[in-house]
């Protein structure tokens, strides 16, 4: 096992395109691991590969309260949406900052699971959204980019900030 950095904005990583996972190997399943014992360790809810710096089709969520029901999606697909919702979002790799993202309210995912196994999920409440949050990660998106270019801006010096004060 394994903590891996996560990294911030503005990192290039968290804007390349990802890569589909082909190999659903031995090594695979010690980085979904890592991913996992990384997330815990931020006290996240979610974590995409490339918040740990790597192009890869896959993300760990676990939205419960006792932090003991994990799930792993690889190559996932969004197979429809509906509502609306406005939920205030955080973000690892935008850390101090907490905003506003548009979201549905509900959305059926269709994904891989370690094995290689596809499986559909329908989801509301807060896995909905981790599900929309984690998925826009591996299409190079970020919450704050649905934020005006003013709320934007004040992002950029909350981290800025919260960064200075982290070292
Ligand atoms: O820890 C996280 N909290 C969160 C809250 C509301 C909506 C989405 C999230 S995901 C975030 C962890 C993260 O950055 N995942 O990519
Ligand atoms: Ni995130």
């Amino acid at each position: 096992m394994a903590l891996h950095p996560v990294v911030y904005l503005p990192d290039s990583r968290l804007r390349a395109p990802t890569q589909a996972i082909t190999q659903f190997d031995a090594e695979l399943k010690t980085l979904i691991n890592d991913m996992y014992e990384t997330m815990y360790h931020e006290n996240g809810i979610g974590l995409a590969a490339p918040q740990i710096g790597l192009s890869l089709k896959l993300a760990v969520i676990d939205v419960s309260e006792k932090r003991n029901e994990k799930f792993c999606i690889i190559n996932p697909e969004i197979l429809y949406a509906e509502g609306e919702a406005m939920p205030g979002e955080g973000c690892l790799s935008v850390p101090g900052v907490y905003d506003k993202a548009p979201r549905a309210l509900k959305v059926k995912v269709r994904a891989q699971d370690e094995n290689g196994n596809f499986f559909e999920r329908e989801a509301d409440g807060l896995l909905a959204h981790c599900f929309q949050h984690e998925i826009d990660h591996l299409n190079g998106k970020l919450f704050v980019d649905y934020l005006s270019p003013l709320k934007r801006q004040m992002a950029r010096k909350k981290l800025e900030k919260y960064l200075r004060h982290q070292k």
